[in-house]
């Protein structure tokens, strides 16, 4: 980032006579502005001389805080006083992105913000540009909790999200020579204005250690933990506004500190290293955010911080269940938990263990409440990313909760066996301790195990999860299983990411779709009025412009806003297949060398996406594409028809950008591997057109849109399975196809890498010997398909209609309507009003 600028501040306002009262809470443009200006001069305390354009973000920020701290505090008392229910999301990620600009049009109050800066000599769109995004979250998990935060508080749902106050979130992505560089996430550098510490707010969490079995006053035999190291957990709130509702809820993330900064006897005698060490691993549990599809083994702090802050949150429940003067017994008439994936699971035997060694509590009690609080969600099938950890590890880290484990093991074991008698083989594949290999604690068969409600993310998933990775469950309770398709929230990815096409909607609908997505619907008759297509076209062309504007700021690559923007962003892995769209896009281009006069449809092809550092194949394909870009960017045969491009950094911040400026959506991993996709769903609301698997929600989509308005190609999941099975040959693609060899063969030969042959060679050879995902398979049909992409584009009205159709349909998406089931289906939480 640039240094920010200095900028001449305003003199201060003197003459509104407003009273305190407005400053704080006015949310007319007079107010705002005072409130801007008193945030400069007493919070922030830069002379004027040296006020800059980030102080204005900051003090802007703080007044905007002001006015849902006002509705948070309202939210906190009806919620104390209704004695309602609480929804506990509970995830080891939130990806928030900014919040400033979501916040102000929850709140309603964009232009009096732009009107007050404006007086101020300021205008907001600069200013919301200053904003470092909490990149909590790795990608889609994380986007979707948040997501589900934004619903609930508009749906007005009691809830508080609890996860981690990482300090370092998802590394920065720069783009070096093609290659991903990682540079570390110093998010919190000039402060944060949307937290607030509560250090008053903190719980103990033991670590390492032994037990020790005694007999309590009356006689029972009980456990004490006697841990190695005790770690203090505390709170920093940050409110979630809900839009168009006084309701605002909590994201409490937790950070680590050490119980004492010193430890005296080593300080006494001298050893001063040793004194501050405790101190320095303490904080390391929060210190930074694992990326996902890194290798497993070993990571005793990503344990760590499962354990810890999932143990802070619970104690945290129970807290607040005594001072309301609630009973514990009723823990689970007042919170509903919810375990984002496996990471939480640990929550299971934490409950059981704060329940019985701590509340005293019998076991059969402590379990009834457990598995009636808790709900556990899905994210993914793929094999390598259920987690498990090594006994050895487990024991050392959380003695007392292997213990608890085995007890679990043994009365759900025996629950197996009265159900299916004789069949140990089940019985082996259900324990929730692995036996095969290295032994392990296997965290799906706990959180399922453990919870009463076991769901999965798109009906396709949900289905496949019944069928494969939790069968033997399904079997045993199927009552516990149902589906949940995801949703994303339309207020940031739709009203505030696409202003063009919100204001044309509020023209055609009214101002309620956002909170009312099936209104969506109405657009359908105007997708035959050639006026409204053509103000369609307008909006999308003008957000091609915008994100145009962006990509040669950050690339020096040059696109054209009329060509055709064809789009894949998401994280790079190889089952989402960003290698296939590459083979396409040099299929593409070996037609136009060969055929110059080739009639194609002008492309911009863009990618965005961070791979894991350690992932290998992901950073050879960041690679691959920027290299295929750089070739095809500087041919003049062909780059006045086709361009490449890779967005360096994808965030929230700039998929903001880059949903509304999309007319193709790529969505084109194997069939069975993407539990659901929200990316997908985002850039539908924004008109763009499909062209993808039947994966994930990708199915529920075209449904929803109709199969006229989608472009289906590849293997179904079942075919996918049947060629697995029979033996899968990509060489047999090879020999059957002299196009895609060719293509092959030019990517082998170092055309894309500046003449060295071997940069792409363990890409190529991997499609060539192995290609577990079965790029090659799916190859020819997704060049026809995109053949017919190119055809469809031609007719311009028609394509506008299509995109209309897109929107009008995508209601079902709406994480409202998530939320909404999840609510009525799983937790049981009703809504609560709050009044100012
Ligand atoms: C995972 C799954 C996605 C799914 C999201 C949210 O995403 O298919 O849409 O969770 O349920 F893979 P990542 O966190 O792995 O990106």
């Amino acid at each position: 980032k640039p240094p920010p600028k200095q900028i001449k501040i305003a003199p201060p306002v003197t003459t509104t006579g407003l009273t305190d009262v407005d400053v704080r809470s006015g949310m007319q443009v007079a107010a705002l502005k005072q409130a801007v200006t008193d945030h400069l001069r007493y919070s922030i305390g830069h002379p004027p001389v040296a006020t800059t354009l980030h102080d204005y973000y900051y003090a802007l920020a703080l007044a905007v805080r002001d006015r849902m701290q006002h509705r948070w505090l309202n939210t906190l008392q009806t919620n104390f006083d209704l004695k309602r229910k609480i929804v506990c999301y509970l995830s080891a990620e939130f990806l928030m992105g900014p919040h400033l600009g979501n916040n102000l049009l929850n709140l309603g109050i964009e232009q009096e913000a732009r009107a007050a800066l404006a007086e101020l000599g300021q205008d907001l769109d600069i200013v919301l540009e200053c904003e470092e995004e909490p990149g909590l979250g790795n990608g889609g998990l994380g986007r979707l909790a948040a997501c589900y935060l934004d619903s609930l508080a508009t749906l007005q749902r009691p809830a508080v999200g609890y996860g981690i106050r990482y300090e370092f979130g998802i590394f920065d992505q720069e783009i070096h020579d093609g290659w991903q560089a990682e540079i570390t996430d110093k998010w919190l550098r000039y402060g944060n204005p949307w937290e607030i510490a509560k250090p008053e707010v903190a719980h103990y969490v033991n670590w390492g250690g032994h037990t020790e079995y005694y007999r309590d006053e009356a006689g029972n035999d009980r456990v004490r933990w006697m841990p190695y190291r005790v770690v203090k957990g505390t709170a920093y709130d940050t409110p979630t506004q809900g839009y168009g509702v006084n309701n605002c809820n909590t994201l409490r993330l937790w950070s680590a500190e050490a119980v004492e900064s010193f430890d005296f006897q080593a300080f006494n005698t001298g050893d001063y290293y040793q004194a501050v060490e405790d101190k320095i691993i303490s904080e390391t549990v929060t210190k930074v955010l694992y990326p996902n599809d890194e290798p497993q083994i070993g990571k005793h702090l990503r344990l760590g911080q499962q354990y810890f802050f999932v143990s802070c949150s619970l104690q945290n429940m129970l807290h607040i269940l005594s001072l309301s003067g609630v009973p514990v017994e009723n823990f689970a008439e007042r919170y509903a938990v919810q375990l984002n994936d496996t990471h939480p699971s640990i929550g299971v035997v934490e409950l059981m263990r704060l329940l019985v060694d701590e509340r005293r509590l019998d076991w059969d009690k402590a379990w009834a409440i457990t598995v009636q609080t808790f709900g556990y969600t899905n994210h993914t099938l793929l094999p390598e990313a259920l987690e498990t950890w090594p006994l050895p590890m487990f024991q050392a880290l959380l003695p007392r909760h292997l213990e608890i484990i085995y007890e679990i093991n043994r009365r759900f074991l025996d629950e197996v066996r009265a159900r299916f008698s004789g069949d140990e083989a089940r019985v082996a594949r259900m324990s929730l301790i692995g036996e095969e290999g290295e032994k392990c604690v296997r965290m799906a068969h706990l959180a399922a195990v453990g919870s009463h409600a076991i769901n999965g993310v798109a009906a396709l998933h949900s289905d496949l999860l019944k069928a494969s990775v939790l069968k033997d469950f399904y079997e045993m309770w199927p009552e516990r299983f149902s589906n949940k398709t995801n949703g994303v929230t339309p207020r940031r990815f739709l009203a505030l990411a696409n202003p063009g096409l919100r204001a044309l909607l509020n023209e055609a609908l009214g101002e309620q779709w956002p909170v009312n997505m099936e209104q969506l619907h109405q657009l359908e008759a105007k997708a035959d009025d050639a006026a409204f297509r053509r103000k369609w076209r307008a909006i999308k062309e003008a957000n091609k412009k915008r994100l145009a504007d962006y990509i040669l700021a950050h690339t020096d690559i040059e696109l054209d806003p009329t060509w055709l923007f064809d789009i894949q962003v998401k994280r790079i892995h190889e089952y989402k297949r960003q290698h296939l769209n590459v083979l396409h896009i040099v299929t593409l281009y070996r037609r136009l060398k060969e055929n110059p006069g080739l009639n194609i449809s002008p492309r911009a092809f863009i990618f965005g996406g961070k791979a894991a550092p350690g992932y290998f194949m992901a950073k050879r394909i960041i690679k691959l594409i920027n290299g295929v870009a750089e070739t095809i960017n500087a041919d003049p045969d062909v780059n006045t028809r086709m361009k490449v491009a890779f967005v360096p950094n994808f965030n929230v911040q700039n998929a903001q950008l880059i949903y509304p400026a999309a007319d193709l959506s790529e969505q084109i991993s194997t069939a069975g591997k993407e539990a659901s996709g929200t990316g997908n769903m985002k850039f539908m609301l924004n008109g763009a057109l499909t062209i993808g698997t039947l994966d994930g929600a990708n199915v529920e989509i075209r449904e929803e849109v109709g199969a006229e308005n989608f472009f289906l190609f590849g293997l179904t999941t079942e075919e996918v399975e049947h060629i697995k099975r029979e033996g899968y040959h990509p060489t047999d693609c090879i020999a059957s196809n002299s196009e895609l060899r060719t293509v092959l063969e030019l990517i082998n030969s170092g055309y894309f890498s500046r003449g060295d042959a071997e940069v792409f060679r363990s890409v190529v050879n991997n499609l060539t010997y192995s290609d577990p995902f079965l790029v090659l398979a799916d190859y020819a049909a997704y060049v026809a398909c995109q053949e017919r992409v190119s055809a469809a584009w031609q007719d311009k009205e028609n394509w506008t209609r299509m995109s209309i159709l897109n929107t009008a349909r995508s209601g079902k998406f709406s994480s409202d309507r998530a939320i909404r089931e999840y609510c009525d289906e799983i937790w049981n939480v009703q809504p609560a009003t709050v009044k100012l």
